[in-house]
């Protein structure tokens, strides 16, 4: 008999049907969430007789102390037992015989704990390895370590969309049944992809309202994006990231569960960092913690007053980015700027008052300190057309 402990994110249940497709009914899952975890171990020990009677798998979750001390005892009374895992934060159960973590691979590539999993069976000889159950893992792995995006896999992404819309019980058991039956490739069926087109209009419009109700504030050295929503985080901090590269990072608040989401697409932030000043953690790109007083003052609180982030002109047919005669920026204030190429690929800004004290190395630069600094946006063509003229009739005078 065998019994796995692992996480119920995708990663997590690719571990539950890698070990079903192994072992079959041999084999008992439990998903847990990353708090939930500790106390289902802690309750299996309760019958500490009977853990010796099966090899125990956690995999992609990690376990306090007192934990790691049983499933150490287990051990080194002859228990079976493997800790596999691919995160930084777990590195330290290397230091026992029965866990085994590993962050990459010799080429670079990042792990998952289904990929590891997978091979650690392989190995053993314990799984029949087919090019579906390969493709599988592999979708969960690029998806897991956020590859997919580089690589523009979407189909890896939809992976984890199907895995939301369905419960684990029942995307277990339509993966089991598709990775036994199908085993020349794994593709999604025609439901299932009529269900992700539905889901990829409705995720598109829901991301599209949420451009306009981004704030931005300076917190720390920071200029974060600050939006309220419940779900679609992931695809929020991406798309706002992109729309806005001039925020740092983007923070999703969820009032009601007391949450906040840190997400950034930029190297130069840690956003487990900013995470970690309230308590949270996370990876470098992706990150949370609980909302307390500290937060919600700071991303709640201090922002609401503000109006939300004045979005680039979009239709323009004049004044555009990068042009050779300046580019046209605006306030909410109507304070306007214009961003013009000086000598050398270098930028410079205009203003009412005359030139901004700086040149910039690239148009970009240029945009973000208009945008980070005073809010500005690209004007539409009716107030450029109007610049225009104030600026000839002024000469004329
Ligand atoms: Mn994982």
């Amino acid at each position: 008999m065998y019994k796995l402990y692992t996480h119920n994110d995708l990663d997590g249940v690719g571990c539950g049907i890698v070990a079903k497709l192994a072992f079959g009914d041999k084999v008992e899952v439990r998903y847990n969430s990353v708090m939930g975890l500790d106390t289902q171990i802690e309750r299996l020990f309760e019958h500490e007789k009977k853990v010796s009677e099966f090899h125990l798998f956690i995999t992609d979750l990690s376990i306090n102390e007192e934990n790691t001390k049983r499933v150490e005892k287990l051990y080194q009374s002859g228990g079976k037992v493997n800790f596999i895992d691919h995160h930084k934060t777990a590195l330290h159960f290397n230091d026992y015989r029965w866990g085994s973590v590993q962050v990459e691979y010799e080429d670079g590539r990042l792990t998952s704990a289904t990929s590891l999993l997978y091979e650690h069976f392989l190995e053993n000889k314990w799984i029949q390895p087919s090019k579906a159950v390969d493709q599988f893992v592999e979708l969960v792995r690029q998806y897991d370590t956020w590859e997919w995006d580089q690589n523009d896999n979407v189909k890896a992404k939809q992976l984890n969309d199907l895995f939301f819309m369905f419960s684990i019980d029942e995307f277990e058991g339509k993966m089991l049944d598709r990775l036994t039956k199908h085993k020349e490739g794994f593709e999604f069926d025609e439901f299932e992809q009529k269900l992700l087109s539905m889901e990829e209009d409705k995720i598109e419009r829901y991301v599209k309202r949420k451009k306009r109700e981004t704030f931005q504030t300076f917190i720390d050295d920071y200029c974060a994006g600050i939006v309220h929503a419940e779900s679609y985080h992931s695809e929020l901090g991406n798309e706002l990231g992109k729309e806005y590269p001039h925020l740092d990072y983007i923070a999703i608040l969820n009032v009601g569960g007391k949450k906040i989401s840190f997400r950034t697409i930029h190297d130069h932030v840690d956003v487990s960092a900013v995470a970690g000043q309230f308590g949270g953690g996370g990876h470098a790109k992706a990150s949370g913690c609980s909302m307390g007083k500290e937060a919600f003052e700071l991303y709640v609180q201090e922002v609401y007053p503000l109006d939300p982030i004045k979005q680039d002109a979009f239709r323009n047919r004049y004044n555009l980015k990068e042009s050779p005669k300046g580019s046209l920026y605006d306030t909410r204030q109507g304070e306007k700027f214009l961003i013009t190429p000086v000598k050398e690929d270098k930028w410079g800004i205009e203003e009412k008052n005359g030139k901004i004290d700086s040149t910039f190395n690239s148009f970009q630069e240029a945009e973000n300190y208009l945008k980070r600094n005073f809010g500005a946006s690209l004007s539409r063509d009716d107030v450029y057309v109007q610049y225009l003229t104030n600026f000839y009739l002024k000469q004329k005078e």
